[in-house]
């Protein structure tokens, strides 16, 4: 089949708010929504892969006040930043949008007046609490006085300040009903259900209407028709969505092939903006819904928050730059059960590189490639009959396709890289029980059966593993005498490793992780 014949597929990543840097907590979505991505591509689909940072709201205008400098100057520069954290983790986007992009601002404007034709926006005047760090409004009963005098969030534990403006609304209770509906006819479009089912009980205790447009200050999407206002920093982001594939142009090339989008991966901080607001906005604007909003745990240093104030906030690149790009990819979708809060501390990540991948995996492939340099010419030699070994560990290795399939539509990565790392289990107690190395002494068609067996495992878990290592398995593929291109892709799959394919020097893809010398 080929990418025409398979649906096209929309992913994209929540936007960044570029008043800070970087950390591991984003690096977390950008690998695991790339993963996605990768993987659709090699399965033959085409994929829009959008990505960006979120550069309007109070928030922002206040951290480029603490500069010295003017919004546009710090998101400028912050989102140069944002870009070199995705070239670092090996991101592979289609686009990068910035909120502060010309088309976002006629999309954002084009979404506010369909919502408006439909009767859903009035103006009124608001009166409330408000967090500029989440940038979202509470009711009083969800803040709380603390011992320093100060007013906090109760869910997140930020300051709240009190807000009394003339504001547009959004008539969100008028949605109640039609969202508790559209979450009885699609059960998946929230996920992970636990984290789902906080969102649907949310809107059974009922919704207040939504303030939209702030007075105050002037940093954002200017509202139509009343230039006194400027949309709630919330209205703009979601719409990015839109903006990445041509919105407003609806009959564009790429929103008719990419929207709606296949799924949205944002973390369970915002789930209630993407699962609620977001259906609720394009409902009243007439818009197609999104297929799935999939909801992230939070990453947790040793189990401790980041945080600037702890100093145990973690550039990406200075990750990369310590274990290695695939390691740091590999570590992180196979570690946390995607959807559940997790915990990364070096000895979790050393114990993954060391037994996972240089062990399980580096070890068989230097072991087998470097007994196919030495006694088989250095090309794939040619297998004898199968026996019930053979045979059983190839259909296992076959069978990762369907499994891989099935855990990445959920976007459970850590299941596919579990089935995977099993088949290599079990090819290490196969290449150990066949002993390649006495065979050559006394049996060498059985030799070059087992060491063919072994390569086509490695093929095989070497291409499904590309989504989350693209780097290694690249190398490794080229050691397995596999020209980049169709033969990498997952149609490939089912083609087994030629015999006579001439392999090069095989060189150790690896290496087990070293403590650094104390200075
Ligand atoms: O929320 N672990 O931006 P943001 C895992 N601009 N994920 C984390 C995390 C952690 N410790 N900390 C943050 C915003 N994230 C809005 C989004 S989308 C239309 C607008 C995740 O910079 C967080 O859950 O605060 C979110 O998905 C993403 O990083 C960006 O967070």
């Amino acid at each position: 089949m080929t990418a025409s014949e398979k649906s096209p597929f929309y992913i994209t990543t929540a936007i960044t708010y570029p008043n800070g840097v970087p950390h591991i907590g984003h690096a977390y979505e950008y690998i695991a929504t790339d993963a996605m991505a990768r993987f659709k591509r090699l399965d033959g689909h085409e994929v829009m892969f959008l990505t960006g940072t979120d550069e309007h709201g109070m928030k922002i205008a206040q951290a480029a006040e603490k500069e010295g400098i003017t919004p546009k100057e710090l998101v400028d520069r912050n989102a140069e930043v944002y870009k070199a954290a995705h070239a670092a983790l090996g991101i592979t986007y289609s686009r990068f949008i910035r909120t502060t992009d010309a088309d976002h601002y006629a999309a954002s404007q084009a979404i506010w007046k369909k919502m408006e034709a439909n009767g859903d926006i009035y103006l009124s005047k608001y009166e409330g609490w408000y967090s500029v760090r989440d940038e979202a409004f509470y009711v009083e009963d969800d803040t709380v006085v603390k011992d320093d005098g100060v007013r906090y969030s109760k869910e997140t534990d930020t300051e709240v300040t009190w807000t009394a403006e003339e504001s547009y609304f959004f008539r969100l209770s008028a949605y109640q009903d039609k969202l508790l509906a559209l979450y009885e006819a699609q059960p998946e479009f929230g996920a992970p259900q636990s984290r789902f089912n906080e969102v649907i009980s949310f809107v059974r205790r009922g919704l207040e209407d939504l303030s939209i447009s702030r007075t105050t200050f002037d940093w954002g999407v200017p509202v139509p028709g009343n230039d006194k206002h400027v949309m709630y920093v919330w209205v703009d982001a979601l719409t990015n969505y839109l903006t990445g594939v041509g919105y407003p142009d609806v009959e564009s090339e790429s929103f008719r092939k990419f929207w709606p989008a296949d799924v949205h991966i944002i973390g369970k901080d915002i789930s209630r903006f993407h699962a609620i607001y977001w259906p609720a906005f394009l409902m009243s604007a007439g818009i197609e819904l999104p297929k799935r909003v999939m909801i992230h745990g939070f990453l947790h240093n040793n189990g401790v928050k980041m945080s600037k104030s702890l100093g145990n906030v973690v550039a990406p690149a200075d990750f990369v730059a310590q274990y290695g790009l695939d390691q740091v990819r590999f570590f992180f979708l196979r570690e946390v059960p995607f959807g559940a809060d997790g915990s990364y501390n070096h000895e979790a990540i050393v114990g993954r590189m060391n037994s996972d991948l240089a062990n399980n995996f580096g070890n068989l492939a230097q072991r087998s490639l470097s007994m196919v340099a030495k006694n088989c010419e250095g090309k794939v030699p040619v297998p004898g009959a199968f026996s019930a070994e053979d045979s059983a560990i190839l259909a296992q290795a076959n069978g990762l396709l369907e499994t891989a399939r099935a855990a990445f539509e959920k976007q459970e990565f850590s299941r596919a890289l579990e089935a995977i790392w099993a088949v290599l289990g079990d090819t290490n107690a196969y290449f150990a029980e066949q002993a390649p190395w006495v065979l050559r002494k006394t049996d060498v068609g059985r030799m070059n059966t087992v060491l063919y067996v072994t390569l086509e495992v490695l093929r095989i878990v070497s291409i499904l593993a590309q989504p989350v290592m693209p780097n290694a398995m690249d190398a490794l593929l080229n050691t397995l005498g596999q020209p980049e291109g169709e033969a990498r892709q997952f149609a490939a799959l089912s083609t087994p490793i030629a015999a006579g394919t001439a392999l090069p020097a095989p060189s150790p893809v690896f290496p087990k992780y070293e403590e650094p010398a104390e200075a």
